[in-house]
């Protein structure tokens, strides 16, 4: 009997989680359990047995839905929530437009070492090791179906995790545990947008195939961040001016508005390769090819950037 209290207060509370995460840089919090909800693992087959992730050959390992596979013992996960939204800006002749997440540091680094902080943080207050396993994108977990379930939102018919307080530009990461909590949250995920579909609307290539059901193969997130193949046609017949992903669908997200810029230093435009890309801009990158390290846009590669420059048709200003 005693142990086992000594077991329970050995688990810190969603206050001095909550603390935690903050005090590291994050913006929000939840507690669940390490279990994906039925509904998105059926969301999810039927969503790679229609081919909607295209290329996306990460995509199919399923493991993504079995926490326990990933990380046994697995009983709680813990999800952060970083609100990283930039300014709304137009569209120029001269330059590409970068979409709001990849102006900055890549998330993926920011996380990463909160995440090493926190489950050190853990380990002694919990005076446990080994306990934890930190997750932000490159691991294959199902990271939003995981948000829903912990109370920090709802999916969009964009798709997207719709934070109840920061709307939908926000980053997730993640800790699985072994530790058990009591005061886990188990909300089920329910449609939201109610008549509303401006985000389907929107987008300039028709990427939805109906609501919550993205097609990766149309979309120009997809191609302009991940592809490793030529644009196709319909990405260059109609992409409004991004060089680098895409924030059409959030930016009409009636969600977002009126919502303030995020002051997380790491995200700012300052802290990489900023919000345009000239040619001029690229020439120089041909020099310094590093600029690219640390920043989302090393993901696509200067040639990457170099060939989507070219079915902009850019011009260099000045010139
Ligand atoms: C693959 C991927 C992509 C692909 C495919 C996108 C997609 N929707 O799947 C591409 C390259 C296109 C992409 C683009 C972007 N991505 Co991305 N991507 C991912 C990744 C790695 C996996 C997503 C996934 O699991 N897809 C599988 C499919 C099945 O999931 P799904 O489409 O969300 O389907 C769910 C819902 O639709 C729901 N559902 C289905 N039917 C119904 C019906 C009802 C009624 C309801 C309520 C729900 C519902 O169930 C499904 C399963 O949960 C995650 C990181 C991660 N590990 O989770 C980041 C992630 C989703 N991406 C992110 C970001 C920021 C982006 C971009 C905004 C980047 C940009 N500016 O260009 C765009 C946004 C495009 C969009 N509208 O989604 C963030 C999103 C944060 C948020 N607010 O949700 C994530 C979480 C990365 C992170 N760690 O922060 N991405
Ligand atoms: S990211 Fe752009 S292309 Fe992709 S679904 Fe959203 S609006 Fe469409
Ligand atoms: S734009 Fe409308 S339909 Fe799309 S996610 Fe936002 S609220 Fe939902």
């Amino acid at each position: 009997m005693l142990a086992s209290l000594a077991q329970i207060n050995s688990t810190p509370t969603f206050k001095e989680v909550q603390e935690q995460a903050l005090k590291l840089g994050w913006d929000d919090v939840g507690i669940t359990s390490a279990i994906i909800p039925e509904a998105d693992i059926e969301a999810y087959k039927e969503w790679i047995d229609n081919e909607r992730h295209a290329d996306l050959e990460y995509m199919k390992n399923e493991i993504r839905c079995y926490p326990e596979k990933l990380f046994p013992g697995a009983k709680t996960a813990i999800i952060f929530i970083s609100y990283y939204k930039q300014e709304k800006l137009p569209f120029r002749s001269d330059a590409g437009l970068v979409a709001s997440y990849a102006r900055g540091k890549k998330y993926h680094n920011v996380h990463h070492k909160r995440l090493k902080t926190f489950i050190q943080w853990l380990e002694k207050r919990s005076n446990k090791k080994n306990i934890a396993k930190g997750f932000s994108d490159s691991t294959p977990v199902l990271e939003k179906a995981l948000a829903v379930q912990a109370g920090l939102g709802w999916f969009g018919k964009n798709t997207l995790l719709i934070h109840r307080k920061f709307g939908t530009f926000i980053l997730l990461s993640g800790v699985f545990t072994t530790l058990e909590f009591s005061e886990k949250v188990l909300e089920m995920r329910l449609p939201r947008c109610g008549s509303c579909q401006r985000c389907l609307d929107a987008c300039p290539v028709q990427a939805f195939d109906a609501p919550y059901k993205l097609n990766a193969k149309k979309c120009l997130s997809n191609h302009l961040i991940e592809s490793k193949k030529e644009l196709p046609i319909h990405v260059i017949e109609n992409n409004p001016g991004y060089i680098f992903g895409c924030d059409i669908c959030q930016d009409v997200c009636p969600h977002n508005a009126r919502k303030p810029l995020s002051n997380t230093w790491d995200f700012s435009p300052e802290n990489g390769m900023g919000a345009y890309l000239t040619l001029q801009d690229l020439e120089k990158l041909q020099e310094e090819p590093e600029k690219l390290y640390g920043t989302p846009l090393q993901r696509r590669g200067l040639k990457g950037l170099r060939d989507t420059a070219e079915t902009l048709d850019l011009r260099i200003t000045g010139f």
